[in-house]
């Protein structure tokens, strides 16, 4: 390929010539899962078939919170058009997996002018760092993979050799192939937080959630049609849950739902809703709640029931001091905070009114439409939980479910409602595969919260979890798949510290995100559509993706793998080890673990159907099965999905066992409860070394919070930073993904 490029052939007549070679290829899976390697004898006479194009499944893998199917017409060796399902007719409770206006752009961004072509390095790098001033401002100089390869190699066993495994920060969760391959070369500082989940990932503790990942809580999509009032507290489907979701929502509202929309901004969500919309200030939920629980207690009577007693005494402990649990003091319940009986300071709606902006009156109606309705949806994104003490928050949402009782059946339901389970929460029906790969240990233990990560690199020290502060020495950076210098809190201070401290930093992306322009070495990899193809994590519940491959890779980029595998073998690492497979044996693998739940909501069994001839024309090892559709199908229509009726055996109401028979399925907390007042969160908290959380949703203020937008909060005279900026998960991006695509700009 790098002879191609050096002749200076366009980027549409190399495609075109790539693809116009694979349409060739000899046989049928290959030619439709894979642009084949050129063959220019070939290419000749291939023009004709190639002239009508092929529709091909492809990739829309970005951290969006969904999948979607997504085509790419491949005519003449170029991606001409791009459609999205049209695989069986829409209806509402068969609805077509529908890609939003990022899915239908991808090509834009996998053929944009901003992609990363060939491996860089800064002009003004040497080794240790050479002038570091000039990191995000340098200018760069084109290099070999090899090159490349040796500088990052060489600069990790120095940097690690000198000051330890310890001093090497490679971003991200573990598992992707980079982390595989530090790890078996010893190790590396990790890092984890809350950015995104808030608090609703680490801490339900008083739902009986230790382990918490991805705690939704919510019902399915059929039983959302049975709640007669949905509020959408700091939740918005429609712009960071687009594909289908929004879709239920909606089929909720036909269904007769009324929608509330608690959040600063009028949303698309509350607009196609036609919710009642309650302006909130940022950051001030956990007040509005306790104004609203307050309000409760005021007007519940026996002739106008709004706090379900019933459910408080059955299912939790700590409202009140006659079901605190054991050796609590009763003395701090949480309905004695709420009245302020040993604080004098009650958490009235006047009290709420004048730090979260949405009046007194206004709190107590919302009381009363959500004490006083029968079935009620209490959904939230994660927004409102994406803020300091978000766990009194979380804590505090849950509560106001548990006193109306909305919880555990048809039509209510009270959780995090966002990402890939937006109106459609429950367990997996469809699931892709493991890809073989082994697991590959980190041998070191430390990582550094996302809070933090800016105060590692500049003061060299962090809180590490249930430790303490650790010393830190980071000396080298490596981003394999994110992008943190953006993502996380503090950018300008981020810049500093990567502009000072570090000796090496290195990058492996396919345009040049923010930690990209700020390192010394570039690696370009490749995206989806270069690669062998895979199924696509995490959609909905009821559906499958594929992507299979378009092009070969484009000007220099390698995948992520390759990439790897290359720094490993330069590491000492015995590559063959960590990755014993090819990458389409990884794909093979994925489809021939495919599972799907039968109809019995019980019993799991494969997924595809798969033939010895299968495996043969993919040269893979497999295990011939018997499924639901064959690998043909799924390949060619790019989805499976599970087809559902509202009787069916695939429903889900989040926690309803429990609440039906408490006693008989307990919740994993110590009371076997949901627990208001619980213990858990004050030691996890204390785990985590920062705030000290009481045991119940008590009111904190947020540090640089709005109380803190003003000089004397009781004076209400605004002090020198008297704005507060949050921002939305916006249509056009995920994240720091897509943004500078200009049809989407447009
Ligand atoms: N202020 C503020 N900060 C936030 C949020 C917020 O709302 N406000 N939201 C938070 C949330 S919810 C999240 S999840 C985080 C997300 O934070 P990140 O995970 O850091 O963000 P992404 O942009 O998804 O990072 C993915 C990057 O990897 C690149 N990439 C994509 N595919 C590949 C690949 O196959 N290989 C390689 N090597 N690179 C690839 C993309 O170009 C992209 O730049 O941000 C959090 N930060
Ligand atoms: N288009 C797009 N979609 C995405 C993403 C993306 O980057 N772009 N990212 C994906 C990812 S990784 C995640 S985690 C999810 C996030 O999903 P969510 O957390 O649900 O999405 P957000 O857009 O952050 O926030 C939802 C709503 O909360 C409001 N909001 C913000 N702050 C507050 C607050 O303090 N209080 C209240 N009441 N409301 C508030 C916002 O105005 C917005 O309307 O989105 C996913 N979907
Ligand atoms: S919702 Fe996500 S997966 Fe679907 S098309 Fe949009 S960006 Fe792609
Ligand atoms: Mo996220």
């Amino acid at each position: 390929m790098s002879d191609r490029q050096k002749t200076g052939v366009t980027r549409r007549s190399f495609l075109k010539w790539t693809s116009a070679a694979s349409a060739m290829a000899a046989l049928p899976l290959s030619r439709q899962l894979h642009a084949a390697t050129p063959a220019p004898a070939q290419a000749t006479s291939a023009a004709a078939p190639a002239a009508k194009g092929q529709w091909k499944p492809v990739a829309c893998w970005h951290n969006c919170g969904g999948r979607c199917v997504n085509k790419a017409l491949v005519a003449d060796g170029v991606v001409v058009r791009q459609k999205t399902d049209d695989v069986v007719a829409d209806s509402p409770d068969f609805p077509q997996q529908r890609g939003c206006l990022r899915g239908r752009s991808q090509r834009k961004q996998v053929f944009g002018a901003d992609r990363l072509k060939y491996p860089m390095k800064r002009k003004n790098w040497a080794p240790g760092g050479g002038d570091k001033t000039l990191r995000g401002r340098d200018q760069w100089v084109r290099i070999s993979w090899d090159e490349a390869l040796d500088i990052v190699a060489s600069e990790t066993k120095r940097i690690t050799g000198q000051y330890g495994n310890e001093s090497l920060w490679v971003t991200g969760g573990n598992g992707t192939d980079f982390q595989s391959v530090f790890s078996a070369a010893g190790g590396f500082t990790g890092d984890w937080g809350t950015t995104s989940w808030g608090a609703w990932f680490e801490t339900p503790a008083h739902l009986g959630l230790l382990e918490g990942f991805y705690t939704f809580g919510t019902n399915d999509r059929f039983d959302m049609r049975n709640s007669q009032l949905i509020v959408m507290w700091g939740a918005n489907p429609a712009w960071s849950s687009p594909g289908s979701p929004t879709y239920n929502y909606y089929q909720a509202k036909k269904a007769g739902a009324r929608f509330i929309s608690i959040d600063p901004s009028y949303t698309a969500t509350a607009e196609l809703m036609d919710a009642d919309w309650y302006p909130i200030n940022p950051g001030t939920d956990h007040a509005l709640a306790l104004g609203i629980m307050h309000a409760l207690l005021e007007m519940d009577s026996p002739e106008n029931p709004l706090i379900d007693w019933e459910f408080l005494r059955r299912c939790t402990v700590g409202f009140d001091e006659s079901n605190m649990p054991a050796g609590a003091d009763p003395k701090k319940n949480f309905k004695d905070y709420l009245l302020g009986t040993y604080t004098g300071k009650p958490t009235t709606p006047e009290w709420a009114a004048d730090i979260c902006g949405i009046s007194a009156s206004e709190i107590r109606s919302l009381a009363r439409q959500i004490g006083g309705t029968q079935r009620v949806a209490l959904l939230t994104g994660w927004a409102p939980a994406r803020i300091h003490n978000g766990e009194g928050w979380v804590q505090a949402f849950s509560t106001l479910g548990f006193m109306t009782g909305h919880m555990g059946r048809p039509g209510r339901m009270t959780g995090a409602c966002c990402h890939y389970a937006a109106g459609n929460n429950g367990t997996r029906l469809v699931m892709a595969g493991a890809n073989g790969l082994p697991a590959v240990k980190n041998p070191v233990t430390l990582k550094i919260n996302h809070n933090e990560l800016n105060r590692a690199l500049l003061e060299k020290k962090f809180r590490q979890r249930g430790v303490g502060d650790v010393d830190a020495n980071i000396q080298m950076i490596f981003h394999p798949f994110n992008a943190t210098l953006q993502t996380r809190a503090n950018i300008m201070q981020g810049i500093e510290a990567y502009r000072s401290g570090v000796e090496f930093i290195a990058t492996a992306a396919y345009v040049p995100h923010t930690c990209a322009k700020y390192s010394d070495v570039i690696l370009p990899v490749t995206t989806e559509w270069e690669r062998e193809g895979t199924i696509l994590n995490p959609s909905n519940r009821e559906v499958i993706i594929a992507a299979v491959n378009v092009t070969q890779p484009l000007y220099e980029a390698k995948s992520d793998q390759w990439i790897a595998k290359e720094l490993g073998k330069r590491l000492g690492v015995n590559v063959d080890e960590i990755f014993p497979i090819s990458e389409k044996q990884q794909f093979f693998n994925k489809l021939n673990g495919a599972t799907i739940i039968a109809e019995d909501g019980v019993t799991k069994a494969p997924l595809f159907t798969i033939t010895q001839a299968d495996i043969d024309e993919w040269q893979v090892t497999g295990t011939p099965q018997e499924g639901r559709i064959t690998l043909n199908e799924f390949l060619t229509k790019g989805k499976y999905q599970v087809e559902r009726t509202p009787d069916d055996n695939y429903g889900y109401i989040a926690y309803e066992d429990f609440i039906r028979d408490p006693a008989a399925n307990p919740r994993p907390t110590p009371s076997g409860k949901f627990e208001i007042y619980c213990e858990t969160l004050v030691e996890k908290a204390k785990e985590c070394g920062w705030t000290e959380l009481p045991p119940i949703a008590e009111y904190i203020p947020s540090a640089s919070g709005y109380e803190a937008s003003f000089k004397d909060f009781s004076k209400k005279e605004k002090g020198d930073y008297p704005f507060q900026v949050y921002n939305p998960h916006y249509l056009r991006r995920s994240h720091s993904t897509l943004d500078n695509v200009p049809w989407l700009r447009e």
